[in-house]
């Protein structure tokens, strides 16, 4: 299965001669638009992404900044489609990187129809979050504030939310609370967007859930893998190329390059005698084998590429847009 293929094998759509898929006509009161899912890192934009579309194509970690790219989530119901684009957490940036990553979120801010400002409820509004709020008021896109993670809120939570309600009356942001993780909330969230929404088409066929080449998500999966098992320096430092997919009747062939920038970093992703990587490929096999709903062999190469994150060019080669 190709996720970027998914047809569904309704006949209310058809593929044409050429072999693409045909986006089928929108019932009257049809509603459909994009929704940025901006936020401070770590407050739950990927993890709430996943959850309403009801499949993992963006990656999660406790680490911060685990997105790097924009990423499009779309869930297709009866009444709308909701086209979500998640993105990297908003930070002050400290390098190349981190400027692409900060100028990819304005970007995205003015490029959809509502955003859905994501905020951790189990802290109160900080700078980070004033800062992302200031941002948000200089753009003309509607903004729902989305007050996330309450399964973890403590007993005082009230004095967590009227920081940030106090907020969403200054800007009159409507407000919903929700758990991404549990999904409580969910329902009233989706609702609250979609009423939001201007009538329109189908953006895409009915049952893709997202606009990224499987590859992309592979090498995203074994970054998530890295992420959760190697020491805080590593993951920051690593890109993932996908150099070949090669399917067969029984098994996909998948073989990957992680690029670090230095040897100290390559050391702690081999491990002694090959266990990490050994333990990062197997784990990222079954995620990916998930993905693909196939066997996967997968095998790992470690190459150093010094200075990857300094450089435009590089960041390019290994997948990072950078977007004018
Ligand atoms: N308890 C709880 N944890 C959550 C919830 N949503 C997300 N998390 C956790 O918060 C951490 C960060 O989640 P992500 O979805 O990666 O956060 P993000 O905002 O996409 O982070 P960046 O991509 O780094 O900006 C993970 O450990 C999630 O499991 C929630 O509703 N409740
Ligand atoms: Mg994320």
């Amino acid at each position: 299965m190709k996720v970027e293929q998914k047809v569904s094998s309704s006949d209310n759509y058809s593929f044409s001669l050429s072999g693409e898929v045909t986006i089928p006509q929108a019932p009257p009161g049809f509603k459909s638009g994009f929704i940025g899912i901006i936020g401070r890192p770590n407050v739950g934009k990927s993890t709430l992404m996943n959850q309403l579309i009801g499949q993992k194509i963006a990656i999660t970690s406790p680490i911060a900044q685990t997105t790097r790219n924009r990423l499009r989530g779309i869930l297709t119901t009866e009444a709308a489609q909701l086209i979500f684009v998640d993105t990297p957490g908003i930070h002050k940036p400290h390098h190349q990187l981190g400027e692409v990553l900060v100028k990819n979120a304005r970007i995205a801010i003015d490029s959809v129809d509502v955003v859905l400002f994501v905020v951790d409820g189990t802290a109160a509004c900080g700078g980070g979050d004033r800062f992302i709020a200031e941002l948000l008021s200089r753009s003309q896109t509607p903004v729902i504030l989305g007050i996330n993670k309450i399964d973890e809120q403590p007993s005082d939570a009230q004095k967590l939310d009227d920081s940030y309600l106090q907020l969403a009356k200054e800007q009159q942001w409507r407000t919903v609370k929700f758990s991404a993780v549990t999904g409580v909330g969910l329902v009233e969230l989706q609702e609250l967007l979609i009423e939001n929404l201007e009538p329109g088409p189908f953006y895409y066929p009915p049952d893709l859930v997202t606009d990224q080449p499987e590859r992309f998500i592979m090498g995203e999966l074994i970054r998530e893998q890295i992420l959760l098992l190697t020491r805080e320096e590593v993951p920051h430092s690593v890109a993932i190329a996908i150099d070949l997919v090669e399917e067969t009747p029984s098994i996909t062939r998948v073989l990957a390059t992680i690029h670090v920038e230095r040897d100290s970093q390559k050391g702690i992703l081999i491990g002694k005698g090959g266990t990490m990587l050994k333990a990062i490929g197997s784990a990222a096999r079954e995620q990916i084998q998930k993905l693909i709903a196939g066997k996967v062999y997968l095998e790992l190469f470690v190459k150093v590429q010094p200075k990857w994150r300094q450089s435009r060019v590089r960041l390019a080669e290994l997948g990072y847009r950078v977007e004018e």
